[in-house]
């Protein structure tokens, strides 16, 4: 048998009958004929056609959490020509927002977010000033799939990252330019293999949306302070719902040129209280970010 062309699509309408028909085949369903190595080149060369496009980023968010894919969602619809390149050190996107608290399912929203969850077409119950959707992982499997599906984004995950580019300017301004990036099993294992060296993305914008303090969480935020470009984290306070979401929202902003925090990592920046189960501030504070790098990108 020759062997087959590798490049080559051999999947023809006619191989690939509509899927209802599975039942038809009776115990004789075959597959188009593949090689292994079509598959191995299928993943590669898109991939690192990917790392190599995306090396030089219009904006780079760093966190697919719910503060995160709200900014990227936002960002990548206002901006449809910008290159949006999302990275999730986890190899599962999405950050605390498969549930609603408590290993509960059901997520709270409060108003006026959840006009967010009629713009991705997500249901919920209406419970006066604040919403629920039935179960978390509708919001964030649905708000995923909608933020993947835009032509301009592309989300990297199992990628860690493991610094920030910092360039400085003729007047001796540091600025972030970019970030330094690992696969995640890599920047794991750096304390028990010898020099394993990073990657660079050098963007005009970062919007770092890692979350509170954790393994990997609040990471921008540590590392400016660990950088010499803050004296100190503010620390994230005790749970008031009522003050910390608003507090997050407003408080969403560059923080230094070129680096623009969301979400529960401002908490640890500034010193905001949390909000617990209550995801309406992650919604408003990504949409925020996404218009604050409208602002830079377009001055
Ligand atoms: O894996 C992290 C998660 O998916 C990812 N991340 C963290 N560090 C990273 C790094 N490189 C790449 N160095 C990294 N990715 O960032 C994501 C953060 O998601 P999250 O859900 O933890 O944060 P969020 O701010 O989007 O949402 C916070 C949700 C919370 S916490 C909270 C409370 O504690 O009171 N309340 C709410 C609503």
């Amino acid at each position: 048998m020759a062997p087959i062309a590798l490049d080559k699509n051999l999947c023809t309408e006619e191989s690939s009958p509509k899927y209802d028909l599975v039942e038809n085949y009776e115990g004789n369903y075959r597959f188009a004929p593949i090689e292994e190595a079509q598959v191995s080149r299928a993943m590669i060369k898109r991939y690192f056609n990917t790392m190599y496009e995306r090396a030089v980023s219009d904006v780079v968010i760093v966190g697919a959490g719910s503060a995160g894919l709200s900014c990227a969602y936002q960002l990548a619809t206002m901006h449809p020509e910008l290159k949006i390149t999302l990275l999730e050190a986890s190899v599962a996107p999405g950050g605390g927002a498969w549930l609603g608290g408590q290993l509960m399912s059901p997520m709270v929203i409060r108003k006026p977010a959840d006009g967010f969850l009629r713009e991705i077409g997500v249901d919920y119950e209406d419970e006066g000033a604040f919403v629920v959707v039935k179960h978390a992982a509708l919001f964030t499997s649905t708000l995923l799939s909608k933020v993947l599906a835009k032509p301009n984004v592309v989300m990297m995950n199992a990628t860690a990252v493991e610094d920030l580019i910092i360039h400085e300017d003729f007047r001796g301004e540091q600025r972030v330019a970019g970030v330094v990036t690992n696969w995640t099993l890599v920047a794991l294992n750096h304390d028990t293999q010898s020099c394993m060296d990073p990657n660079t993305i050098t963007a005009p914008v970062v919007i770092s949306a890692t979350g509170h303090d954790g393994p990997m969480g609040a990471f921008s935020a540590k590392r400016l302070v660990s950088a010499g470009l803050k004296k100190e984290l503010g620390n994230m306070r005790g749970l008031d719902m009522s003050r910390a979401e608003p507090a997050i929202v407003n408080s969403t902003r560059e923080v230094i040129p070129g680096l623009i925090l969301t979400g529960m990592e401002l908490s640890e920046h500034d010193g905001c209280n949390r909000m617990g189960p209550t995801f309406g501030a992650m919604i408003a504070s990504g949409i925020k970010a996404a218009h604050v790098a409208s602002g830079i990108i377009g001055s």
